[in-house]
């Protein structure tokens, strides 16, 4: 169930793993960011694990969905892309 699937509607699947989040806010911050990717349809964060399942019309480019975890104030760590600067905390703060 981790590995990049097609299905026979045309959607791929990917799961991602996110570093910082601590608590349903972020989540719901990471879930925006990555939901508001063009072809995404659903994004499903767990928490506890930090992994992200993404569902969209088209494969995604892991640096726009980098970008997009980076601009929600976490980090995408199953990619080779530069580590960005650390957060500031918790939802940049917004939850605290
Ligand atoms: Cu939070």
């Amino acid at each position: 169930m981790t590995a990049p699937t097609t299905g026979s509607t045309g959607t791929v699947e990917a799961v991602y793993t996110v570093e910082g989040m601590t608590c349903a806010h972020c989540v719901s911050a990471v879930t925006a960011e990555v939901g508001a990717l063009s072809s995404v349809g659903e994004v499903t964060v767990d928490l506890a694990s930090g992994r992200m399942r993404v569902v969209s019309g088209e494969p995604l480019a892991d640096a726009a969905v980098a970008e997009a975890v980076e601009e929600a104030g976490y980090r995408l760590v199953s990619t080779p892309a530069e580590p960005a600067a650390e957060a500031g905390g918790c939802c940049g703060g917004a939850c605290h």
